[in-house]
């Protein structure tokens, strides 16, 4: 294990591998306590670099036997890497180096490497896990030819699976099988993977556009088979999607997918053999919400998306992981707004995804652990897999995109893989070919600077100002941007800014766009819909023949990843709530109007009282006869206590919930007949099936029911929750039962409890589904301190156990992240269970460690006595000698925060 005093790795000092690796022949005999693994290479020196010593890594090995071309050599061990000396001298051409270990699965409670999980082997190596399988140069620039022989037990491990295509399998003695693989395709180790367990496939062959039939599987634990179809499903869709949108087909004779029980994260795309987390394969409607599927179809296909933006392109160092995964995620989601459909359901997607932004990487952005899409800097890889790299920089790409047009990208795509197919990469390289595919493009002409969205770290803040001449019937908008400092990065320079807008009249009109000296474009019309590019600190557009002064609607679908000030009024709100013909920015109207009461209600001394105006306007919301009913849940959900908390110069968590919770009581109060009347009209006939519209109604129906319960259990009115419970117990989806479920519970109802109890009978053999039992009251809305101790108290159930990433996901990170006010306690109690929980998990699995670590980021925002408490607990977890460097890492730059 890598101590606390692990150094500092820095981009800049990239240097290439002194040694390649051309090919690896890997034998494994698979045991439980004592895995031999034979590792057989042919490397040749890198005549670029000076000559230097073979310096291989590896973590937690026995090394039995080194062999260079078939005769001993002696090596040594320094700082965690083997190295052989005599290799200095070694002529050019290729050797072979023969490494012989053993490693420990069943003791490998980190999850990186390989391990047992369930009775069997699976392997994790992303990014650094491939050293703690066998000595190797385990960095991504290094990328080999793999060929793999699994033996094994057969009858506990009937099913051996490598990445590529199976070459030979047969019988060995001793009850024993063998499996030989051979992945045709140079890869980094990172993207290898093994598994050896007894498992069932569901199967699917598919025909590509060039006539090639591929094999596709989907391999799950026996019994869980009937949860495989949507995962298939989403599958065959990413397929297909790929090859339409990009002319990206599928490599390899086949594709698998396997499904584990214990995984750190969502999923890895290793090369032909995807490895998930159960919770993104396994589904049917009685176990899995609406939001379980859709987010199965997402996750398959951002690791199906991979094989091409990461593994037959894929990075040259770790300082470049956006490379692949800012790539892969805007490739996702493209994916899921396509699958989507209509209009209103893109919209619905790009919303959440904007929440999830929010949520996440705008916090990462203004707290300690900031740092730009491509980091500088970093001690331990697996703590920048971040909301910053994934999400913005899935945002960088967009706006490549909305730079040079969706063609345009098409075309960059192209070039990039014509450059760099079967290479490793860097982040400016992906960017030049976008680039370059479209010379006449903006991206082209601000390229340098539009890079800094990749080198400085940092949410930009526009603001805007119009100004309105009559006489001369012109439109002014002063645009200006900055961006404040972040750790070790004081000045930034301006940012290459897209903001997409148009211009609304009083009576709800768009107007056309006409900027000034702009000649009549070739279509005959000025558009009602343009990009303005800001590039500079402060730029002025003034638009020309504008007969009344507009309402701007600025940064439409969220076209760049900025705050954005721009004084509208709640007038100009109201208005563009009504008449915007964008959905996001119309959305977005709602969600300002409903904020800035609640920002009030935190800053002044009076609670939370609505308005007429307000209330009416959310009465329009849910009574309008055309809009969806997914658009209309989200319009109608107030902000997230979190993102009400990054509005706060000093946040008190427990005024931020009470403001929130005011917030819906008289919304239900208000709307009561309204939601009642939503509920009725929102019930999803038909079987189950996961689409757009059949998604929404249910979620407005369990929105309405949480409504409906509240205002009468305020009122201590039975009748809906006896509705609620009566549709728990018949509900014929995990999303109606779920909902009706939290609806008792959010509301205080009595009749949680023997629901609570009634939902575990139904489904203690489930374990997704127990995830969800211990997450829901988790995550109840805080009273007099019970929710939190129910919490303690479930640590101890016998379900219970932190070593499993899901379950202790389910519970700890659900109070701490997902409960603001049942962890914020005023007697630190909450801060002392995180500490505590850290603590325990950092022995057990670091990576998971440090992401629980990451819940006390905020800290130094906090009002007293909150402040002080969390600063005190962060120290404690800091004080801690062995730390892992993963949590070191963490604590140290939170506390460095004050
Ligand atoms: N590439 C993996 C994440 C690996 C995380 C390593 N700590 C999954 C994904 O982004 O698709
Ligand atoms: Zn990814």
């Amino acid at each position: 294990m890598r101590e606390g005093t692990a150094p500092l790795i820095r981009r800049e000092d990239y240097s290439a591998p002194a040694f390649w690796i051309k090919s690896v022949d890997l034998t494994f005999d698979l045991d439980p306590a004592k895995t031999l693994v034979i590792n057989k290479m042919q490397l040749e020196r890198n005549l670029d670099v000076p000559a230097q010593a073979l310096r291989l890594h590896g973590e937690d090995l026995n090394l039995t036997r080194v062999l260079v071309n078939g005769e001993s050599v002696s090596f040594r061990h320094e700082e965690g890497l083997l190295v052989i000396d005599s290799l200095q001298g070694v002529p050019a051409g290729p050797f072979t180096l023969e490494i012989r270990n053993t490693c420990a699965p069943e003791k490998n409670t980190h999850l990186s490497g390989l391990y047992t999980s369930g009775g069997g082997f699976f392997t994790q190596c992303e990014a650094e896990g491939f050293r703690r399988i066998t000595y190797f140069l385990d960095r991504p620039d290094v990328m080999a030819v793999y060929t793999v022989t699994l033996r094994a037990n057969k009858q506990q491990y009937p099913v051996l699976l490598s990445n590529g295509n199976l070459v030979e399998q047969g019988e060995l003695d001793n009850g024993r099988h063998f499996a030989k693989w051979n992945d045709p395709f140079p890869k980094p180790s990172y993207l290898f993977a093994l598994v050896a367990a007894d498992l069932v496939a569901r199967e699917q062959w598919v025909t590509t556009r060039s006539g090639k039939n591929h094999l596709l599987q989907v391999y799950v634990r026996r019994g869980d088979l009937d949860k495989t179809e949507h995962a298939m499903n989403s599958l065959i869709a990413s397929v297909v999607w790929d090859e339409a949108r990009f002319k990206l087909p599928l490599d390899l004779e086949r594709f698998m997918i396997v499904a584990v029980g214990d995984f750190n994260m969502g999923a890895m795309e290793n090369k032909g053999l995807n490895i998930f987390n159960t919770k993104y394969v396994l589904a049917n409607p009685a176990t899995a919400t609406d939001s379980d599927y859709l987010g199965i179809e997402s996750v398959v296909g951002h690791e199906y998306f991979h094989n091409w933006t990461g593994n037959r392109i894929t990075c040259r160092d770790w300082f470049q992981l956006s490379l692949k995964e800012g790539l892969t995620v805007f490739r996702d989601q493209e994916f899921s707004m396509d699958m989507a459909g209509s209009a209103s359901a893109r919209a619905v997607k790009r919303i959440d995804d904007v929440r999830t932004l929010r949520l996440s990487q705008f916090p990462e952005d203004a707290g300690p652990m900031a740092h730009p899409v491509r980091p500088d800097s970093y001690v331990e890889i697996n703590n920048f897999y971040t909301a910053t790299v994934y999400d913005k920089g899935a945002e960088v790409v967009r706006m490549m995109q909305t730079l040079v047009g969706r063609d345009g990208f098409a075309h960059g795509m192209t070039l990039y893989f014509e450059r760099h197919d079967g290479s490793a990469v860097t982040c400016d390289e992906f960017a030049q070919a976008i680039a370059d595919a479209n010379p006449q493009s903006e991206l082209a002409r601000l390229l340098p600077q539009f890079k800094r969205w990749y080198s400085q770290a940092g949410t930009p803040r526009v603001t805007a100002r119009g100004r309105y001449d009559a006489p001369s019937r012109t439109y002014t908008l002063l645009l200006e941007q900055s961006c404040g400092s972040t750790p070790g990065q004081a000045e930034k320079q301006p940012f290459v800014i897209p903001i997409a807008m148009g211009l609304v009249a009083r009576d709800g009109r768009a107007l056309a766009l006409q900027l000034e000296d702009e000649a009549l474009p070739a279509s005959g019309a000025y558009p009602q819909e343009r990009v303005l590019v800001l590039s500079e600190n402060r730029e002025f557009f003034t638009f020309v023949n504008v007969d009344e002064e507009p309402v701007p609607s600025l940064l439409r679908g969220f076209s760049a990843p900025v705050t954005l000030a721009d004084g509208l009024s709640d007038n100009d709100l109201l208005l563009l709530l009504q008449h915007d013909t964008d959905p996001f920015n119309r959305w977005e109207a709602g969600q300002r109007l409903a904020l800035a009461r609640l920002l009030a209600a935190v800053r002044g001394d009076g609670d939370l009282q609505l308005d007429q105006p307000f209330i009416g306007a959310m009465r329009g919301v849910l009574t309008h006869p055309t809009l969806d009913a997914a658009f209309k849940e989200l319009l109608l959900s107030p902000p997230s206590e979190i993102y009400i908390a990054e509005q706060l110069e000093s946040v008190d968590p427990q005024r931020v919930h009470a403001a929130r919770e005011a917030m819906r009581m008289q919304l239900a109060q208000a709307l009561r007949d309204d939601w009642a009347v939503a509920f009725e009209a929102n019930q999803a006939t038909g079987g189950y099936a996961p689409d757009p519209i059949s998604v929404g109604k249910r979620g407005l129906a369990n929105l309405a029911l949480n409504m409906l319960c509240l205002d009468a259990v305020a009122r201590g009115d039975t009748v809906w929750p006896g509705r609620a419970y009566q549709r728990f117990k018949d509900a014929s989806n995990m999303t109606d039962r779920q909902g009706a479920l939290w609806a008792l519970l959010a509301s205080h109802s009595e009749l949680a409890e023997p629901a609570l109890a009634r939902f575990y009978e139904l489904f203690k053999g489930e374990p997704l589904v127990i995830d969800k039992w211990f997450t829901l009251q988790a995550t109840a809305p805080e009273s007099g301190g019970r929710v939190f101790a129910r919490v303690k108290a479930l640590m101890n159930h016998p379900d219970f156990t932190i070593k499993n990433p899901n379950r202790a996901r389910s519970l700890i990170a659900a109070v701490c992240m997902g409960n603001p006010a049942a962890f914020h306690r005023s007697d630190a109690a909450g801060y002392v269970f995180w500490a505590d929980r850290v603590l325990e998990l950092d022995g057990i699995n670091p990576q998971l460690a440090a992401r629980m670590a990451r819940v006390m980021d905020r800290w130094s925002r906090l009002a007293e006595p909150y402040r002080s408490a969390a600063r005190e607990a962060v120290s404690r977890v800091a004080a801690k000698p062995d730390l892992s460097s993963d949590v070191r890492e963490i604590v140290t730059r939170a506390l460095a925060d004050a």
